[in-house]
């Protein structure tokens, strides 16, 4: 890791999440190994855990039949990021097997996914799921405490900082704070959630909702990708708890504290998808143009209305069949939720149907991959693309609009077309918005941008590069920081470029 992009905060600093940063795998012979994860939020975090000797508390992706079982160290070639989170600064978090599956994918992934994405049909209400879902939580809770006891202090002044990510642990800062409070140790919680908050009249449809607020409320700042989730979230307190609230400067009071509300976009390792770009093999066929999609196979992420305005745009613009392919990769996700599983069956039906009814013997209009790609292939369609297409029906940022603009370091570039109901859609000014429900209309936007002059799609392309740029994963951490209170500045700290 680049010292230069290194975010340091005042004092140590404790994470928690549902999933460690690496995954632990049971080898053959009976031995762990310890897997990391190449996401850009562990890249951008795991320097802040590791140089304040902070801890992570997760969940490593495997059940351990003994939970004192020691936990590996990396594997010395290992280059990621995680390889100085030593294991004794790792908190593994062991929940039941019955439990952690009610919690995980009941209440989490069958209950407050499609409620928060505004889709409550979907979404199922069981009590056995919310009780599991209030037990994990504790135990995560638990887990903290035991790395906040354990936490280096440098001084009597220094306030540790707990980071809370996402919906699973909504309630976790609650019994933190309590605990933290009987024992005397000091502490700042904050808390960032990587979804959308629904607005009031979804949120309330939750039978336990007044316990997730006050949840979250235990935390001195919560932060959200974009201004609105902000509002919706205040909005929730003042409506359903009766807080006072300041809809201006985004704060809320609760049990005699002022809890701050923060717009904080998240943003993607930048350099390191224009270096990923930069070294890429070509992939594709110069021949075609390439409309590239790249999801997970979620129900929010639009993959059906995506591929009948493909559908309609061949209908609709013959002059791009045979020139223009739709190249979708979709990464298999959550396969034991139903829903899931039908997702998939009905995109293997609608891409036969569309290639039965348009194939040639020389061309297929849709190239659909169930499955995942290294870093290197993605970064080479990411360039290589003359359209990326980003069209969830909700979506709190969605990261592939962001790594598509990062890649697109060819002239000219391609265009990125983006849905106004994903994250990215708000603060993507230049990209073409496009309302995924309007099939006619997402057929059209496609064509303008298979046929946009040259000037505009560079004129587009280097806004939308600048802003990224600027605003990329250690910009998001550090303004985490600095909206809890904790950035140390370059005046106090060396090691910041
Ligand atoms: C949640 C929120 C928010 C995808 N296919 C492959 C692959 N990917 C990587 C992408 C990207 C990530 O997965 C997907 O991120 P998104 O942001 O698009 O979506 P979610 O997983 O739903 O993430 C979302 C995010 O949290 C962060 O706060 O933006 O709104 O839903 O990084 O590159 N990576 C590899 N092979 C693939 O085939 N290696």
């Amino acid at each position: 890791v680049n010292n230069a992009d290194v975010v340091s905060s005042t004092g140590s600093m404790i994470v928690i999440s549902n999933r460690l940063p690496f995954v632990l795998q049971r080898k053959k012979d009976g031995s762990l190994v310890r897997k990391a994860s190449a996401g850009g939020l562990v890249t951008a975090v795991a320097p802040v855990v590791i140089n304040g000797n902070g801890f992570w508390v997760g969940w490593p992706g495997i059940h351990l039949d003994n939970p004192n079982e020691p936990i590996p160290e990396s594997d010395p070639d290992d280059i990621s990021p995680t390889t100085g989170l030593k294991s004794d600064k790792v908190i593994v978090v062991q929940i039941d097997p019955v439990i952690f599956d009610s919690y995980y994918n009941g209440c989490c992934n069958a209950t407050f996914w499609p409620l928060f994405h505004s889709m409550p049909d979907r979404a199922n209400f069981k009590r056995e799921h919310w009780k599991n879902y209030v037990t994990a939580n504790k135990e995560f809770a638990e887990c903290t405490l035991r790395a906040l006891r354990q936490l280096p202090r440098k001084n009597a002044n220094e306030v540790p900082l707990i980071w809370v990510h996402d919906y699973h642990l909504m309630l976790a800062a609650n019994w933190i704070r309590q605990y933290a409070e009987d024992e005397g140790i000091p502490c700042k919680l904050g808390f960032f959630l990587h979804i959308p908050f629904p607005p009031w009249d979804i949120f309330r449809l939750f039978p336990w909702s007044d316990e997730i607020l006050q949840g979250m409320l235990a935390c001195d700042m919560i932060g959200f990708h974009i201004t609105d989730y902000c509002l919706n979230f205040v909005d929730c307190c003042q409506r359903n708890l009766g807080c006072r609230v300041d809809r201006k400067n985004l704060l809320v009071e609760h049990g005699g504290r002022t809890v701050r509300v923060r717009p904080l976009p998240i943003g993607i390792p930048f350099e390191r998808f224009v270096e990923l770009a930069e070294k890429a093999p070509k992939l594709l066929s110069t021949n075609q143009q390439i409309i590239l999609g790249v999801d997970r196979l979620d129900y929010t992420k639009g993959l059906v209305h995506r591929l009948l305005a493909f559908e309609k745009l061949l209908e609709k613009f013959p002059e791009h069949l045979e020139k223009v392919s739709l190249l979708q990769i979709s990464v298999p996700s959550r396969t034991d939720v139903k829903e899931y599983q039908e997702l998939k069956e009905e995109m293997d039906q609608l891409v036969g149907r569309i290639n039965g009814r348009f194939t040639t013997p020389n061309w297929s209009p849709i190239r659909y991959i169930y499955g995942s790609l290294s870093q290197n292939e993605l970064a080479a369609f990411y360039r290589d693309a003359a359209v990326g297409l980003v069209t969830p029906l909700r979506d709190g940022m969605n990261l592939v609009a962001k790594e598509f603009v990062a890649c697109q370091i060819n002239i000219p570039p391609g265009v990125l077309i983006v849905s106004p109901f994903a994250g990215a859609g708000e603060t993507m000014h230049e990209a073409l918005i496009c309302n995924p429900y309007e099939i006619d209309d997402a057929s059209e936007i496609i064509h303008r941008a298979l046929t946009m002059p040259e000037d505009e799609r560079i004129l587009r392309m280097n806004y939308l590069r600048r802003r990224e740029k600027l605003n990329d994963v250690n910009y998001w951490t550090k303004s985490f920081l600095s909206a809890m209170g904790s950035l140390q500045t370059q005046d106090d700290h060396d090691e910041v470029g």
